[in-house]
């Protein structure tokens, strides 16, 4: 908590002592002037008050001062920001992140899409931040890193993981119902570990569990780490949208392009669901639900997955 994990987040921590510092400092001058004051000028001691003249130096010295001392605030940002809002260096490696309701997906320049954050330590990281929806904001407050995220124009952010670790990865702009959901990790490893994973020698984070024994269980994962669970439950309970239990082979009403009506659930309807969530919604729910970033195949894991829900 008290040390960034980041060297940017390490300039903005020498900022905020900077401003601690000297907030500290006045802080106890004015209450000690203040009690002094309090003592010496009581009415005993001072019994008939008397005028105060201008005393320029006084007064001189007190306005440079305060002038050195808020430059020195500024200063101490400025220099912070100016690196902050720079260009990542040559060779970052870029990350595509994606926030939707309520879910984070990071995109490698490699074609992996993944629920957490993989970064090396060392390395220097740009991120080019996207939101599906409505307005998210990307905190991860062991990097000092935060950015609002607005749907329809591109953000970027870039810093230098210095620390290995896992640190927490969350939404800090409230996005609707399940917005304390919309959390993950960013996983910070050392060289040697990160080639091995990006050569796929090695698991990390979420993926480091066993492989899923079968289509089923895969879509039981995917169903947790993409964040259905935050709409869709499993045990019949009702949701912002139905629930996955019995929902195979069910009759369903459906409005299709303003009409009503009756859809079997199978297989080709839940895949066009995923990818067209707003073609046939199911009466009584609102047409909510954003596009899946899933992959056929994953899509295909999770109708497995429904399909045990009996
Ligand atoms: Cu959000």
């Amino acid at each position: 908590m008290f040390s960034a994990a980041t060297s940017i987040g390490k300039e903005t921590d020498l900022a905020f002592w900077v401003i601690t510092g000297i907030s500290a400092v006045l802080f106890i001058l004015i209450i000690f002037f203040m009690l002094y004051f309090v003592y010496r000028y009581h009415h005993r001691r001072n019994p008939s008050a008397s005028d105060i003249e201008g005393n320029s130096t006084l007064e001189l010295s007190f306005m440079g001062i305060s002038i050195v001392l808020v430059l020195a605030m500024f200063f101490w940002g400025w220099d912070g920001y100016k690196t902050m809002k720079g260009a990542a260096p040559a060779g970052s490696l870029e990350v595509k992140v994606t926030g939707q309701m309520w879910l984070w997906t990071f995109e490698y320049p490699d074609g992996r899409r993944l629920n957490e954050l993989v970064l090396m330590k060392g390395a220097p990281v740009k991120l080019r931040l996207f939101s599906n929806d409505v307005i998210h904001s990307f905190y991860v407050p062991a990097f000092r890193i935060k950015q609002d995220i607005i749907p329809g124009s591109e953000k970027t952010v870039w810093f230098t993981p210095d620390a290995a670790g896992s640190f927490d990865l969350f939404c800090a702009e409230y996005c609707g119902t399940n917005h304390s959901s919309m959390i993950t990790r960013a996983i910070v490893v050392e060289e040697a570990d990160y080639n091995a994973w990006l050569a796929g020698k090695k698991e990390l984070g979420a993926a480091s569990k066993a492989k899923p024994s079968s289509k089923a269980a895969l879509g039981k994962e995917l169903y947790a780490t993409m964040s259905c669970s935050a709409c869709h439950s499993i045990d019949g309970s009702s949701g912002i949208g139905p629930t996955f239990k019995g929902l195979f082979g069910k009759k369903e009403r459906v409005t299709t392009n303003g009409k009503e009506r009756v859809v079997t659930v199978d297989e080709a309807y839940i895949m066009k669901s995923e990818h067209e969530p707003t073609a046939d919604v199911v009466v009584g729910f609102q047409p909510v639900m954003p596009p899946s970033p899933l992959t056929d195949e994953e899509i295909g894991a999770v109708i497995e997955f429904i399909k045990t829900l009996k």
